[in-house]
């Protein structure tokens, strides 16, 4: 470690930085289980070759997918960490069916909104992964949780982040003042401060989006991709990266700009991210960041989702890119 300015995430929340928030020691104490979880997951992940936990568990979750036996141990690190700091109200996972529950003994005023582990389909073939969460004060006045705890839209949302385990493992955060990357240091533990208010590029030459569902994309998908891949947008031809897991897509595009896409298809309706728990929390980093996040005409965070694992298509990264595809979108409308 190099820095001669050592802080930790969670000297990094109560310090002055973020003078205006009000619930700084409550909101460092759930910070402080995100970070736990993600560790956990972590930790998960790195020894589940020694552990025999790759692979499936043997059940399907309420999107009808396959579930990886770490999705497993992430969504319960997540569930148990969050109810142990004692100031989440209610939860939402993207592996249950149903709002989660805290014991009105354990329950605070936070409703947290969590991917466990996104992007499972890359575990077993050892590709970074991530976790994201979002944080939202509560609604309800009284002990019992309803819809309008967590049907509302991105910009209600007062942090968000994600953890990448990638090469090395990351906290990203937000806190609605820009955005800070932590690095876990594991020869201590600690996510410490490593990326200081980080910014994206108003302009990259990197697009993501699987490809492989072309034939199912609309005019505007198809003619904005065909525009960037031959330069006749006026710029060089942009570069194709797509590794299959959100968060290290997403991150990548922070660093380096550019845009990552998952629209809808004639396949996938609504395509296939989920606002609670991917688009939204990203999109908030996103915007936060300087960038830009859009359905392709409105921005992620105005959109009020209908139901908890509502899918929504995202458009996220360089400002300017993302502006050029709208473009697209209106012209097909
Ligand atoms: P998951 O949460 O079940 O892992 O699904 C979400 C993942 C994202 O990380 C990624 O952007 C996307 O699915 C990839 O989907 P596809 O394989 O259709 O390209
Ligand atoms: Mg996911």
């Amino acid at each position: 470690m190099s820095s001669n300015n050592l802080i930790t995430l969670n000297r990094w929340v109560l310090s002055d930085t973020h003078k205006d928030i009000g619930f700084k020691l409550e909101l460092a104490n759930l910070l402080s289980g995100i970070a736990l979880a993600c560790k956990i997951t972590n930790n998960g992940i790195k020894r589940a070759g020694f552990e025999q936990n790759f692979g499936l568990a043997g059940i399907t979750n309420v999107h009808s997918e396959d579930v990886k036996k770490l999705d497993i141990v992430a969504n319960d690190a997540f569930k148990m960490a969050l109810k142990s700091t004692r100031e989440v109200f209610c939860m939402v996972s993207e592996e249950e069916d149903s709002i989660i529950p805290v014991p009105e003994s354990q329950s605070g005023n936070f409703v947290v909104t969590f991917d466990p582990l996104d992007g499972s389909s890359n575990l077993d073939c050892n590709v970074s992964v991530g976790s994201i969460f979002a944080i939202w004060p509560k609604a309800s006045t009284d002990h019992s949780f309803s819809n309008a705890d967590v049907l509302r839209k991105g910009r209600e949302m007062i942090a968000a982040g994600y953890a990448l385990y990638g090469s090395a493992t990351m906290l990203v955060l937000t806190l609605g003042q820009g955005v800070y990357g932590f690095t876990l240091d594991n020869s201590i533990g600690e996510f410490v401060l490593t990326h200081v208010e980080m910014r994206i590029k108003s302009k990259g030459n990197i697009y993501s989006i699987n490809e492989g569902n072309s034939i199912y994309w609309d005019k505007a998908t198809s003619e904005y991709v065909n525009a960037i891949k031959s330069g006749s947008n006026g710029r060089s031809p942009y570069s194709s990266r797509y590794i299959g897991s959100m968060v290290s897509d997403v991150h990548r595009t922070l660093l380096y700009g550019g845009i990552f896409m998952y629209p809808a298809d004639s396949k996938s309706p609504n395509g296939k991210l989920r606002y609670l728990y991917e688009v939204g929390p990203l999109s908030f980093i996103m915007e936060q960041a300087g960038g830009k996040s859009s359905n392709g005409s409105t921005p992620c965070l105005d959109i009020v989702p209908n139901s908890i694992h509502q899918r929504v298509p995202v458009f996220m990264g360089s400002h300017d890119c993302v502006t050029e595809l709208e473009s697209f979108h209106q012209q097909h409308k």
